[in-house]
C-alpha cells in the first residue's frame, strides 16, 4: 500500500493550478488503481465550464455553495456541502461557484497529472496522451 498526505503533495506537482481553480491530485493514473482522486478547489464568484468527453466523474461538495447546470437540458442542481454529482453522461457542464468550493473528485479513466483542459473544457483521451508522450 501507500500513504499520501493533502499537505505534502501540495507542496508537489501535484497541484495544479488554473484561472478558477487549482487541484492536488492524491491518486494519479500511475498508481494503477483505476481511477484518479483530487482534492479541487474552487475559487469563489468564478464560472468554469466543462465536459470531460473522455472521462466520467464524481464530485463531492466538502465546503461551499455553488451551483451546476447540465448544458444539454438547462437543469440546475444547488451544491452545498454532502453533495455529491456524477458526471455519468459525458455531461457538458457549468459550475458557479458562490463561494470558495473544496471538493473531492474521481475521474475515470485516471487522470495523468498532465492533461490541460483544451478549448472545449476536456481532457484529452488516455490513448491520445500516449501520442503525444
Ligand atoms: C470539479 C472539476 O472538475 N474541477 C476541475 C479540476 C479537476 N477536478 C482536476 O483536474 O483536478
Amino acid at each position: 500500500m501507500f500513504v499520501r498526505t493533502l499537505q505534502a503533495a501540495e507542496k508537489s506537482d501535484r497541484r495544479v493550478t488554473s484561472e478558477t481553480w487549482e487541484s492536488t491530485r492524491l491518486v494519479l493514473a500511475d498508481d494503477n488503481m483505476g481511477f484518479s482522486f483530487h482534492i479541487t478547489t474552487i475559487y469563489a464568484n468564478t464560472t468554469t465550464e466543462m465536459w470531460y468527453r473522455n472521462h466520467l466523474e464524481t464530485v463531492y461538495c466538502i465546503s461551499g455553495e455553488g451551483e451546476i447546470e447540465t448544458l444539454d437540458d438547462g437543469k440546475v442542481y444547488q451544491i452545498v456541502p454532502g453533495t455529491v454529482y456524477n458526471l455519468d453522461k459525458h455531461d457538458k457542464h457549468v459550475l458557479r461557484a458562490r463561494t470558495e468550493l473544496k471538493l473531492a473528485c474521481v475521474f475515470n479513466p485516471p487522470v495523468t497529472g498532465k492533461e490541460v483542459h483544451d478549448e472545449t473544457g476536456a481532457y484529452p483521451a488516455p490513448e491520445d496522451m500516449k501520442k503525444s508522450a
